[in-house]
């Protein structure tokens, strides 16, 4: 498969931007390659621009669930721009949004738009400590939340609770108010609340993990978040910047039928465009400015070309079936491909929540950050590369979720699970 004009095109990116590429995971550094530029995509294929087609299970992070240039999503885009992309004034299609999202979440009785899924989570944090005049917050180790200070912070060393930087230009005096629990362990959390009682503004959850690939809560480790947070007056906070409108409609609160306080959104919301938002409570989201004295703002916030392309996307989602349909596909190809594994003696541990799954390589359950950090990441970087020569665009990172979209069809699924029995095969 020949990638020479993404080659050349990667060199020229790299003088001009940091190591060539927006955002970290998109220069293949962890799978050892130099990343495809992409020309153009439609339905659930994307092409490079040496020309090549590929199945696409990135779809942008998470945004595409309809699949690349649904005609809906394109026409409201193009009326909207013909009329006006951004005003900084209010307008209609923002609270269009606003309720399309507060009658699908269970949690969200006012919601606040952001334009990044780090803007949401970072104004969350700030909402839920202004509520409760209190300083520290827990987040887990595993789960990321964008690359605001606070949530760039790792677990200490030895019996430290506070966390420290996880990279630098984070003030350790920041770091100090992230205390770190581990992910499906609720005794972690208990012990952390019990050293730092009543100076917890917050716990943020990934109430299914996507960024260590796909984890699922064990049973009762979000009811048990719950509890906790009820008890000691914790604001809880369900990051579903990707979970939401993904795992169902309502997002996972509604899978697993666990309301938290607040809940933060991002990518599918903007349907490609750039939207985040950070939802709860009323007596909550009140006390932001500004109705409150909680600073937040945006100079593109609510932009009518984002909405538009926001409305037009979860009216897509509202249609009967949606859902079963793409569950459907997501089972097949999920299960397809570990048994394509295990078929070649390839020992993987498959996770999948709707239409989010990953192939962990590893022997051993996945259920946390130390679990998925001991899987194979060579292996993985040596199938991640056999599937991409197979046509079949995956996340470049173990450390990813795989996303199917309704676009996706019985052939691409098919076509992929013939493609992972030969890539098994070969690196076996
Ligand atoms: P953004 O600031 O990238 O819009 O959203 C940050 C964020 C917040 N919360 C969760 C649960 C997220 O998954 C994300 C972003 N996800 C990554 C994918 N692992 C975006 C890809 C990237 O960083 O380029």
């Amino acid at each position: 498969m020949n990638h020479e004009r993404s080659s050349f095109l990667f060199q020229q990116a790299k003088s001009s931007i940091p190591g060539g590429v927006n955002s970290p995971v998109r220069a293949f550094k962890s799978v050892g390659a130099d990343p495809l530029f992409i020309k153009k995509a439609a339905g659930s294929h994307i092409y490079d621009e040496d020309g090549n087609e590929f199945i696409d299970y990135v779809g942008s992070w998470g945004p595409m669930i309809a699949g690349h240039c649904h005609p809906e999503v394109i026409k409201a885009v193009q009326e909207t721009m013909a009329s006006g992309a951004s005003f900084g004034a209010p307008t209609e299609r923002e609270t269009t949004l606003a309720n399309l999202i507060i009658e699908a979440v269970p949690s969200i009785e006012m919601v606040r738009m952001v334009s990044s899924g780090t803007e949401a989570t970072m104004s969350a944090i700030r909402l839920a400590r202004g509520y409760t005049g209190r300083d520290k917050i827990i987040k887990f180790s595993g789960c990321y939340h964008g690359h605001a200070d606070s949530l760039l912070v790792k677990a200490g060393s030895g019996a430290a609770t506070f966390g420290v930087p996880d990279s630098p230009g984070v003030p350790a005096a920041v770091a100090r108010l992230t205390l770190i629990a581990e992910y499906n362990s609720l005794q972690s959390v208990r012990n952390l609340v019990a050293e730092n009682r009543d100076s917890i503004a917050c716990i943020i959850v990934e109430p299914v993990a996507g960024n260590m690939g796909t984890i699922p809560p064990r049973d009762g480790f979000l009811e048990g978040l719950r509890q906790i947070c009820t008890s000691e007056g914790i604001i809880l906070i369900f990051d579903e910047v990707m979970s939401g409108f993904r795992v169902a409609f309502g997002g996972a609160q509604a899978l697993f039928g666990v309301t938290p306080d607040m809940t933060t959104l991002g990518k599918i919301i903007g349907g490609g465009l750039p939207v985040g938002a950070f939802g709860g409570k009323r007596e909550i989201m009140e006390i932001l400015s500004p109705s409150g004295g909680v600073y937040q703002a945006g100079t593109l916030s609510g932009n009518p070309l984002a909405m538009s392309a926001g409305i037009a996307t979860l009216n897509i989602l509202k249609q009967p079936g949606f859902y079963k349909a793409i569950e459907d596909k997501s089972r097949a190809v999920a299960d397809g491909i570990r048994k394509a594994a295990m078929n070649a003696g390839y020992p993987v541990y498959s996770t999948r929540v709707g239409s989010m799954f990953c192939t962990f390589f590893s022997k051993e359950e996945v259920y946390d950050w130390p679990t998925a950090s001991r899987c194979d990441t060579g292996s993985f970087a040596k199938y991640f590369l056999a599937m991409l020569n197979e046509g079949v665009y995956l996340a470049p990172s173990q450390f990813e979720t795989a996303f199917v979209s309704a676009a996706h069809s019985e052939a691409d699924i098919e076509s992929t699970i013939a493609a992972a029995i030969r890539c098994f095969k070969l690196i076996a």
